[in-house]
Formats: C-alpha cells, sequence, structure tokens
C-alpha cells in the first residue's frame, strides 16, 4: 500500500514538473535516511513506558500508558488517571517527554511519585483517542440514563483489575486522580470499586452540571460549553472551534441566543450539545447524574480526598458538595481547599506556579505544598501503609486575604455563625437590619448592552492567549461605575471578618419583565493604599459570586414566568469561601442582571427555553432591588 502511494505520487509529480522528471524520480531511489524502527536508547531511560490496549468486559478495549520507572527497589503502587484528554500526550505542558528521566517526563505533578518509585498509568476514556469505544460525554452510571452494560466505573474497575494481574512489580494497591473530567472519573471510580482501589484523589470534579459546575449555575447557561462540546466530541481526538475573533463577548452577542452561536458554527450536530440545551431545568435528566446525590446513596469505603480551588473558574460547586456527602461516611475522607484556579494545583495542562494567581500573591509555593505535603503524603499512608509525619486533619484550608493554611475538623469549618449583612439605602452594607427602610436601587437591563463578565476583549477559551483561568480574580472596578451595576459597601473595617464555609444570597426584587437573571458578586474592597503589594490598592476582589436565572425562583424543576413588577425573593447560591476581609478593607457587594457571555442573557420575556431565545423575545427590563436584601455570610468566630 505505502509502495503504491509513493509510485502514484512520482507519477503525479512527473506529469506536473515535464523536465523534472529524473530529478524526481532519482530523490525516490536513494535509501531513506530514517530507519523503518530507530531504537532509542534504552539504558539511558531510568524508566520503561508502554502502551497497552485493555480489555472492558463489553470487549471494547481502551488505550493505556504505563510509565514504570526501573530504579523502585520493591513493589510499586499504582496511580491511574482516566482522562479523555489524550493519555499518550500525557507529559502535557511541564513534561518534558524525551528526558531519560522518569521525573523529569512526567508532568510535574506527577513527578513526586516518579520520585517515591510509583508505576504512573493514563488511560484514554471509551471513544476518546487511543480507545475503543463510543464516546458520551460524561456517561452516566448504567441506571435510568444509561440502559447499557457498561460505565465509567465499570471501566475502571476492568482496568484496575488488568493492572495488578499483568503490570510486573506492581504492589496489589492502585490510587486514582484527576482534574474536572478526570476528577469525574476518579469519582466515578469510587462506585463498585475493585478492591484493589485503596486511595481516590478527586480535583475539581464536574459532580452537578446544573447547579453549579460546568453547563449551568443555578438555571443559568454557560454557552462556553458549546466550545468545550466542539472540541471534545465532533472528533474523536481534539478539535478546536473556528471562532474566528478575539472577543468572545461581541461574537456571543451578533449570534443571538446560545443556541444560535452553536448553529454557527456547526455544534447543534452534537448530541452533547443538544443534550445542555434541550434539558434546561433541573429535570431528573440532571437529578439522576448529579454526583453528589449518587454517592449519598453508596458506601463509600475508599479513602478519598476531595481538592477544590477556591477561584475555580469551571467547577466550583461540585467539590464541597461531593466532601459534605463524603465526610458523613467516614473520617477516612479528607478536604483540601487551595487558593486555585480549575486544576492550578496540578500544572501539567499549563505553566503557572502555585505562589499567585493574577494579582494575588500567596507567599508560597501553594502547588508544591499540595503535591508534596497532601497528595504525596495521601497516597504513600493509603498505598504504601507509610503513616503521615504528624495527624492529618480532615480539612486543609488555604486562607484567602491572611495566607495562611488553616485546618478544621470538618467543612463548612465548626465555629461558623451565619450572619447576614444587609443591602441599605445610599449604597451601603451593613451587619444591622433597618426594619424602617423599604425603599429601593434601580437600574435597567438591557439585553443588547450586557455587562460584560470581564473587561473587553474577552478572548475566547481556546485561545492560545486566554487568561481565562484567572478571571475569577479580575478587578471589579471596571463594572462598579456601569449604570447597570448596583455597589454596596460597609466602611472600612475595624476588626477583621473571616468566611469559612458556603454563602447565600437573599434578594427582594422586583423585575418589569417576566424572566431576570440575578447575580450576586461578594467583594474584598482593598483599601486605597496596600503599601505590602501597591498593586492591589483600591482593588475589588471577587470573593464569591454567582447567577440565578430567576423562572427557577420557585422550583429548579419547572420554569415558572415572573409577575411583572412584583416584588419577590431570590434565593441565591453562592460558591464557598475561605477567605479573611482585613481590618481596613471594606466588604462590598454587586448586583447585576446579566454576566456576558461567562451566561447567555435572558430575554427577559418569558419563552420556552432560553438557550432557542429569538431576537425579538429580548427586550429591556426595569429592575429594583430592594433595601434589607441580604447576604448570609459563614463567619468564623474566635480569631
Ligand atoms: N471542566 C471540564 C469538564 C469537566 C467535566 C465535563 C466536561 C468538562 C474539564 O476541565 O475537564
Amino acid at each position: 500500500m505505502k509502495l503504491q502511494k509513493s509510485l502514484l505520487g512520482a507519477l503525479v509529480v512527473a506529469a506536473l514538473l515535464g523536465s523534472g522528471v529524473s530529478s524526481a524520480s532519482q530523490s525516490t531511489t536513494l535509501p531513506s535516511e530514517t530507519p523503518e524502527n530507530f531504537q532509542s536508547k534504552q539504558s539511558l531511560f531510568d524508566y520503561s513506558r508502554d502502551e497497552v490496549m485493555i480489555p472492558m468486559r463489553d470487549g471494547v478495549k481502551l488505550f493505556t500508558v504505563i510509565w514504570k520507572p526501573k530504579y523502585a527497589s520493591g513493589p510499586m503502587p499504582i496511580v491511574i488517571t482516566r482522562t479523555p484528554y489524550d493519555a499518550a500526550g500525557r507529559p502535557g505542558y511541564t513534561g518534558r517527554p524525551n528526558s531519560p528521566k522518569a521525573t523529569a517526563a512526567v508532568p510535574i505533578p506527577d513527578a513526586p511519585l516518579l520520585e517515591k518509585g510509583y508505576i504512573r498509568v493514563y488511560q484514554d476514556v471509551r471513544g476518546k483517542h487511543g480507545s475503543e469505544g463510543n464516546y458520551v460525554m460524561t456517561l452516566p452510571l448504567r441506571g435510568p440514563l444509561n440502559a447499557g452494560p457498561v460505565d465509567q466505573s465499570t471501566d475502571a474497575y476492568d482496568t484496575i483489575d488488568w493492572l495488578v494481574k499483568n503490570v510486573p512489580g506492581n504492589n496489589g494497591r492502585v490510587g486514582i486522580i484527576g482534574v474536572s473530567y478526570e476528577g469525574w472519573t476518579s469519582l466515578m471510580a469510587l462506585f463498585n470499586p475493585h478492591p484493589a482501589l485503596k486511595a481516590s484523589i478527586p480535583m475539581n470534579a464536574m459532580v452537578d452540571g446544573w447547579i453549579g459546575d460546568d453547563w449551568y449555575h443555578n438555571g443559568a447557561l454557560r454557552p462556553f460549553g458549546l466550545e468545550y462540546v466542539y472540541r471534545q466530541t465532533s472528533v474523536k481526538g481534539a478539535n478546536e472551534i473556528p471562532f474566528g475573533s478575539r472577543d468572545a463577548y461581541m461574537t456571543y452577542l451578533r449570534a443571538g441566543s446560545a443556541n444560535d452561536m452553536a448553529v454557527s458554527r456547526g455544534v447543534d450536530q452534537l448530541p452533547a450539545w443538544k443534550k445542555i440545551a434541550d434539558n434546561p431545568a433541573y429535570t431528573s435528566y440532571w437529578q439522576a447524574q448529579a454526583v453528589d446525590k449518587l454517592l449519598e446513596r453508596v458506601p463509600v469505603n475508599v479513602p478519598t480526598l476531595i481538592v477544590h480551588g477556591l477561584f475555580d473558574q469551571e467547577d466550583n460547586y461540585g467539590s464541597p458538595a461531593a466532601f459534605e456527602v463524603l465526610q458523613k461516611k467516614g473520617s477516612q475522607h479528607q478536604l483540601v481547599i487551595g487558593p486555585w484556579f480549575h486544576g492550578q494545583q496540578d500544572p501539567w495542562f499549563h505553566t503557572y506556579s502555585g505562589s499567585h494567581l493574577g494579582p494575588l500573591q500567596f507567599n508560597s509555593d501553594t502547588t508544591r505544598y499540595f503535591l508534596y505535603q497532601v497528595m504525596l503524603p495521601f497516597f504513600e499512608q493509603h498505598l504504601r501503609d507509610k503513616a503521615p509525619a504528624s495527624p492529618t486533619p480532615k480539612v486543609r484550608a488555604f486562607e484567602t486575604g491572611t495566607n495562611e493554611w488553616r485546618s478544621y475538623s470538618q467543612w463548612p469549618a465548626s465555629g461558623v455563625a451565619t450572619k447576614k449583612i444587609y443591602l441599605q439605602a445610599n449604597g451601603s452594607l451593613s451587619f444591622t437590619a433597618s426594619s424602617s427602610d423599604k425603599s429601593f436601587d434601580e437600574y435597567v437591563s438591557d439585553p443588547a448592552k450586557p455587562v460584560p463578565y470581564r473587561v473587553q476583549p474577552i478572548l475566547p477559551n481556546d485561545s492560545h492567549e486566554t487568561t481565562w483561568g484567572q478571571w475569577l480574580v479580575d478587578d471589579q472596578r471596571p463594572f462598579e461605575s456601569r449604570p447597570d451595576v448596583l455597589t454596596y459597601a460597609t466602611e472600612p473595617l475595624t476588626e477583621s471578618v473571616t468566611l469559612a464555609g458556603g454563602i447565600f444570597a437573599e434578594l427582594l426584587a422586583s423585575t418589569s419583565g417576566q424572566d431576570s437573571d440575578w447575580v450576586v458578586k461578594l467583594i474584598d474592597a482593598y483599601p486605597d493604599e496596600t503599601p505590602m503589594n501597591p498593586e492591589l490598592g483600591g482593588y475589588q476582589l471577587m470573593v464569591s459570586a454567582d447567577i440565578l436565572r430567576g423562572r427557577y425562583r420557585e422550583s429548579f424543576e419547572t420554569a415558572k414566568p415572573i409577575k411583572s413588577n412584583a416584588v419577590l425573593p431570590y434565593r441565591v447560591r453562592m460558591p464557598h469561601a475561605n477567605h479573611t476581609f482585613q481590618a481596613g478593607h471594606r466588604i462590598m457587594v454587586q448586583i447585576q442582571s446579566s454576566w456576558f457571555p461567562l451566561y447567555d442573557r435572558n430575554p427577559q420575556t418569558f419563552v420556552p427555553n432560553v438557550a432557542y431565545a429569538p431576537r425579538e423575545a429580548y427586550k429591556k427590563a426595569t429592575q429594583r432591588i430592594y433595601h434589607g436584601s441580604f447576604v448570609e455570610l459563614p463567619v468564623l468566630g474566635g480569631r
């Protein structure tokens, strides 16, 4: 077959070049200088790297890469990552695949494991990259949403079974680890686990795609999902969406609805997008695959370390929610919370260090701390019976604002009391309610000019220049001055206030429309001058922020139009915080009705499905926020 191709090629070249015939045919007669099978100098390498196809119970074979150190002195534990992101390409950005040293060849987060003589395994999930089978994005567990014989829990089981039986030199114990989708596969392995699975570290896992992870937050659609779906499901490998601009704000605005944008790039052909767009409410479709709900129903004995990032821009809900369930199931489960963007603690797909995020300096390398003081000891304890140097607290949480690691016996931390902070007249915010005040502030929310979630241009997420991972620490000052953003702030604090847990806002609000989004941002407003870090003078740092699609005010399961101009309560679940507002700082709250294109625009008239809203449905609305609306803060006493 190869020979036929090259002959044909030579004939075509000859026909095209005419007088060039002789030189073209001569060059094909010279022997190739590239050997058929070049043998790299194996003696240089202190590890082996093998590619195998592991059979699953339904006959599908999964592509698996096994990195094995040659220098380990005894039986070796195995740590696996099950990924849709290309197992063969895993040195990632921070490994050096041609290095003969295992610790340098693998990505940075795996170096501690290779240093200690672990076998490191990466596997493509079924249907992706080198693996056989059909790809279903976040394939649900067997049950109402999956009638087939397999799911990611059986694939984890079958893989572990094969590894412990077939990889020479292993010690019969396996750990699983991964970020985001891989965090989700690390959670899936906990359902009917293989007996050799002894530890799991799900990091930034996708847990509930509707409540607060990748696809929706409290019912508001995140259109970037369509870019992800394009990348992941339009081909077996990875495929960048032809975005065609440097400003996602303008591109999405011109497109119309989220589905109009999907249609413009052919994403409407992809079943994974249809599933997201066509399930806008919190129906059984979402509930039956919410991993925290599924974990409630099973015993979870495999020791599990949940990893959460305070500035996780993708899966901010799932980790604390999963831990809330696991901590009731036994003392073997732990939580670590770091000051990280999505996966910052696990630098295989980025080169960012753990000592800073945007302008925030953490005074230490939090990534290194995580890898050597948290991840490695957890695996050493459960995969090798090596007791940690000192007793391990159940929860380790980095406190932003003070830059200190704190230890807690539970999460939210014990000693936390819920305190309400009230929105009041003249933009003030106070822990004391003013019962007589029935006044309000108002703004016009115009879907033709939605509030951008970042300063434009907003680079598309797939762009090589993107700073998407940093956006949650963007300065909020540019938005304060918009007429459609309300801002409330305390006086400079006389004493510090520490939060350690989940946050809710309860707005008393009205809209002249029939549907409305409510965005609440809790902000640490820095003093005008901060000599130790001048860049932060006057900075407005979001500590927690989220959105509620008003049509789900009464029930997440059923959308209902809002009665125009009726004053109604809206309860907004917001991400967890572990933060100290230092004395001299102000606590600030900003309210707005769009956050674009992080969330699709609410047309503000009632349509059956916002993702498909026709252009004529988008209408301006007058929004009123009543004083006395409040945010519930988990305030930690005694410090
Ligand atoms: N947040 C991404 C994701 C997770 C799960 C499903 C789909 C997407 C990720 O970073 O993997």
